[in-house]
């Protein structure tokens, strides 16, 4: 019997519906079962039970006017997990998917990447099953809000720090700082993915997608090979797929085919971004349109067979459980040598078996999306300085963490002879910080 199956029914016993949190909860314990026997102090004291469980769970009503003048209700969520090593730090995903099992999963996963970009942040995540499609400006405008005047009283810059996720970006955080600031009376770092124009850093909008590039790139390199060249399909057209299709771009590789939730495009030519992002971020309007306006770009009707385009590269920047077991198996026929995730926990179990099996680069989310976590981070130390740093500079800090991250999960499989096991290096490296934290901090 493995030394964690105790924690392993005590998640299952605790939460037995939520999918979600105990598949990501598996995974970690399954890395973690090393550990556990070189640490006994860590099982002694409850590390492993603690680490598993929220600090605190928050749910609230949101209730708004829609435009019909028609009373609206959604239920809100702030799981804070994990404060040993920083105030919580996590998004907010707006999408009607959202349910407490995927707002744990998300806070958990969270913890141990905020611990792997080396930045004084602990985990948190919330969000809503608010549906933000279709929506006028000022419906979001009055939910944001509404959402706000109850999360006010949990968060604080040096308590709780949300940011963006899927369906809150620039808009949503800004009506969201509004009503904070209104309500507290209080100019402070609250949130982060700001805009420029009030305490919002530079390169924070582009953060996860390039640093996802950068972590690839430096993964690659260590293999003796890059982006030079390569064909490269990221699912989502959304702020993570976007940027990295930008940054693959720029280091070289084609980006051939991209996605929405409704179908995907190939586009042999390469994807023309001036239009994807004109198509996505500027209209808000469905990924179709694309084929519509380029000749040689094909639509296919559904998302899931985006992976059926072969590639050298794959990079799932859309939703969890966006690849099974059948796309892992037609990627490796059709040649990948690497998937790194942009989504937290893209692959499906079994998908990253099929990787592992047949020696494929696999990158986890939670070490491969850290960008946009620690742009943020580096989004409050501007914040407490009082200052902004050139686009430059935190390109060049955020390039320095993601290639320092790659190191670390490269270096920490190697130390455990697990060989280029990256997802058990992230596991295992974003714990032990943490861990750490929590044994100075005693039984809290
Ligand atoms: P966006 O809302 O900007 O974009 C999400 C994209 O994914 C859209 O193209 C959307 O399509 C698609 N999508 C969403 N849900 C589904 C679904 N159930 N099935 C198929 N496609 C879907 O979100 P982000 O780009 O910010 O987030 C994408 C992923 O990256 C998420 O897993 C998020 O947790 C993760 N992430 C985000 C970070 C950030 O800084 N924003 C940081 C680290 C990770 P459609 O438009 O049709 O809904
Ligand atoms: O999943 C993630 O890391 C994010 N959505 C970004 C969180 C943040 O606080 O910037």
């Amino acid at each position: 019997m493995a030394v964690l199956d105790y924690v392993k029914e005590e998640v299952r016993k605790r939460n037995p519906h939520d999918v979600e949190f105990i598949q990501a909860t598996d995974e970690v314990l399954a890395s973690l079962e090393l550990v556990a026997q070189k640490h006994p102090e860590y099982v002694e004291n409850g590390i492993f039970e603690r680490i598993i469980e929220p600090e605190r769970q928050i749910m609230f009503r949101v209730p708004w006017v829609d435009d019909q003048g028609k009373v609206q209700v959604n239920r809100g969520y702030r799981v804070e997990f994990n404060s040993a090593i920083g105030p919580y730090k996590g998004g907010l995903r707006f999408h009607p998917s959202v349910n407490l099992s995927i707002i744990k999963f998300l806070g958990f996963e969270q913890c141990f990447k905020n611990s792997l970009t080396g930045l004084p942040i602990g985990g948190g995540k919330g969000g809503s099953d608010f549906d933000p499609k279709g929506k006028s400006d000022g419906e979001i405008m009055r939910f944001c809000q509404s959402f706000m005047t109850e999360l006010y009283r949990h968060i604080g810059a040096d308590t709780d720090v949300p940011a963006g996720d899927i369906g809150v970006g620039g808009r949503e955080i800004g009506y969201m700082f509004g009503q904070y600031k209104r309500i507290r009376n209080e100019y402070s770092g609250v949130l982060t993915g700001k805009g420029l124009t009030f305490g919002g850093s530079l390169a924070r909008t582009e953060a996860t997608g390039y640093g996802l590039c950068y972590f690839t790139e430096a993964m690659l390199q260590d293999k003796g090979n890059s982006f030079q060249g390569k064909t490269v399909v990221i699912s989502g057209s959304g702020n993570v797929a976007i940027y990295a299709a930008q940054k693959a771009t720029q280091l070289g590789s084609k980006v051939i085919a991209m996605s929405d939730s409704n179908g995907y495009v190939v586009d042999p030519d390469g994807i023309d971004l001036a239009l994807m992002k004109d198509i996505k971020e500027v209209r808000r309007a469905r990924i179709k349109e694309y084929a519509q306006q380029k000749a040689n770009a094909v639509y296919t009707e559904g998302c899931k067979n985006i992976w059926n385009t072969a590639c050298d590269i794959a990079l799932p920047c859309a939703t969890q459980n966006e690849l099974d077991e059948a796309a892992a198996k037609t990627l490796v026929k059709n040649g990948v040598i690497a998937v790194c995730e942009g989504a937290n926990m893209p692959c499906t179990p079994e998908a990253i078996t099929v990787f592992q099996e047949n020696n494929i680069l696999y990158a986890p989310g939670k070490a491969s999306n850290a960008g946009g976590v620690a742009t943020s981070a580096l989004e409050m130390s501007q914040n407490s300085l009082r200052l902004s740093w050139t686009f430059e500079e935190v390109d060049q800090r955020l390039k320095g963490i993601m290639e320092n991250i790659y190191r670390t999960c490269a270096d920490t499989a190697k130390a455990y002879g697990l060989g280029d096991d990256f997802m058990a290096g992230a596991n295992i490296a974003g714990f032990e910080k943490i861990a750490e934290a929590m044994m100075a901090q005693g039984i809290v």
